[in-house]
């Protein structure tokens, strides 16, 4: 799997708004979207930096997996999203490979894009999301 970059970086918050503020008065950036995601359980806000996309994450439901990620290890890093072509032959090649897959096939995200998770377990400790924006 080669992906062609990173689509982007997601960051787990507890409270998207004050969130939104703090990267907005500080780093002067602004939030272009919110988007609540019902199937991931989260709430999403973006911003751009250069190129490079930010995804903060606040969780709808303690036990959603961002809820689970707060209450476990708090604020933070939460993961890496890496944009692919033909993730449903991506899911195949990883599986193929002994990665343990969270999704064996893709699920909408948010922004529209076609989006699938690879267990950390098998990742080197770091939740990888590939994505595919089959719109464009
Ligand atoms: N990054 C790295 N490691 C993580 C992690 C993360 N984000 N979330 C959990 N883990 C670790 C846990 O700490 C745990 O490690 P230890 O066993 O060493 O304590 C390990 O993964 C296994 O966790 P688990 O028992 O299998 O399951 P959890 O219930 O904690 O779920 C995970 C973990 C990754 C399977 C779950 O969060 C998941 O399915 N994630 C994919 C969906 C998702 O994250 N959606 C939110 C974002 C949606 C969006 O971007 O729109």
């Amino acid at each position: 799997m080669k992906p062609s970059h990173i689509e982007h970086i997601g960051i787990a918050v507890t409270n998207l708004e004050a969130s939104v503020a703090f990267y907005e008065k500080v780093f002067d950036l602004t939030c272009y979207k919110i988007e609540e995601v019902p199937e991931q359980k989260v709430r999403t806000a973006f911003f751009m930096v250069g190129q490079t996309k930010l995804e903060l994450l606040e969780s709808t439901d303690p036990e959603g997996p961002v809820g689970k990620f707060i209450e476990k290890r708090g604020e933070g890093v939460h993961h890496l999203a890496f944009a692919v072509s033909n993730i449903e032959e991506q899911l195949e090649h990883a599986e193929k490979q002994g990665i343990k897959l969270i999704d064996s096939r893709p699920k909408e995200g948010a922004e529209g894009l076609d989006i699938a998770f690879l267990h950390p377990k098998s990742t080197s400790g770091v939740l990888i999301e590939i994505c595919e924006n089959k719109k464009k």
